[in-house]
């Protein structure tokens, strides 16, 4: 039997046209590579597989080759074989390509229709992406034309989400339709939410074990941005001194660098709970890190719970 067509494999599907950005999009979730800037386009021929873990769930995500020979194919004569075991299905639109957008809506129409047909219980979003390159006084009349285009006519509710892989709105999107296909982002979005606010977190991510990056918090009214790179960079540190420690019972680890301080909590449930602190912060709260960190693994213990 085709591995297309197991039933027992949790599948994303993302499509779209060609340069729309899934590949991309995939790596900058799945791997942590983010371009410093646009980079050289290399066209997805036919489709390719991506495994990931999350929070303890195989997932295999589908990035569908996006010329129009692909999408005839994958949308007619491989149709059952593509739509069947559908866990979500994101389509995304390239959000500066408006002329574009009569042939996307051609393609998300035959998508849905074939997502409802094989795949009935699916969740569907819309990425309009690329929005980097969209100026701020533009971005609700692309918003208004792009939704006017393709948000009309649909067989089912389709999320719509504003994404750049250059920003952190590629992350809460991921993040969102890792957690609704299940069931753990709800729960722990708020949760993370209330606890960086409570104690002055600079930013909480959650990732796998594998760095793939599920959740992304920011505490900006206090504090100044982290760079998605320098925040990956760190982990990868973290990660492989954990990988080499011998201590291998040890899941919290406490660092310093330069202003701010760290805490990385390996739950168990295959997630990474890295929280970052501002020093001067902490200097006028004139909180003491052990107190710090004994409420970090209080706060870990109860997310275990949920997850
Ligand atoms: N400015 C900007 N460029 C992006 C973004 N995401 C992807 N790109 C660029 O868009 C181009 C195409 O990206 P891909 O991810 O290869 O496009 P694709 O949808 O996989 O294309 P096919 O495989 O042919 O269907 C590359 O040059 C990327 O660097 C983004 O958020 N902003
Ligand atoms: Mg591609």
């Amino acid at each position: 039997m085709s591995y297309l067509a197991k039933k027992d494999i949790n599948k994303i599907l993302i499509l779209g046209l060609q340069a729309s950005g899934k590949t991309t999009i995939i790596n900058a979730v799945t791997k942590g590579q983010i371009p410093i800037e646009e980079d050289e386009y290399l066209p997805t021929i036919d489709y390719e597989r991506k495994k990931v873990m999350i929070a303890g769930h195989e997932i295999v995500i589908f990035d569908m080759g996006g010329q129009t020979s692909f999408l005839d194919r994958f949308t007619d004569g491989l149709s059952d074989l593509i739509f069947t075991g559908v866990k979500a299905l994101i389509f995304v639109v390239d959000s500066v390509k408006v002329k574009e957008l009569e042939q996307a809506k051609y393609y998300l129409d035959v998508s849905l229709t074939k997502l409802v047909e094989y795949s009935p219980t699916a969740y569907a979003y819309l990425f309009q992406h690329k929005t980097d390159l969209i100026p701020e006084q533009l971005k609700e009349e692309v918003r208004n034309t792009v939704s006017d285009h393709l948000l009309v006519n649909l067989p089912l509710h389709v999320r719509y989400y504003e994404t750049s892989v250059f920003k952190s709105s590629i992350f809460n999107a991921m993040g969102d339709v890792f957690g609704r296909t299940y069931g753990v982002n709800e729960s722990l979005v708020p949760l993370v939410d209330t606890f960086i606010q409570h104690n002055d977190a600079e930013m909480a991510q959650i990732f796998t074990k594998a760095g793939v990056p599920l959740i992304q918090l920011e505490n900006i009214v206090n504090f100044d941005h982290i760079a998605l790179n320098e925040v990956r960079q760190v982990f990868d540190a973290v990660a492989k001194n954990l990988a080499n420690s011998k201590d291998q019972t040890s899941s919290s680890i406490l660092f310093e660098s330069n202003n701010r301080v760290f805490i990385v909590n390996f739950l168990e449930a295959g997630m990474v709970l890295f929280l970052g602190f501002h020093k001067d912060r902490l200097k006028e709260k004139r909180e003491q890190l052990p107190a710090l960190l004994s409420r970090v693994l209080a706060f870990s213990l109860q997310l275990e719970e949920l997850v």
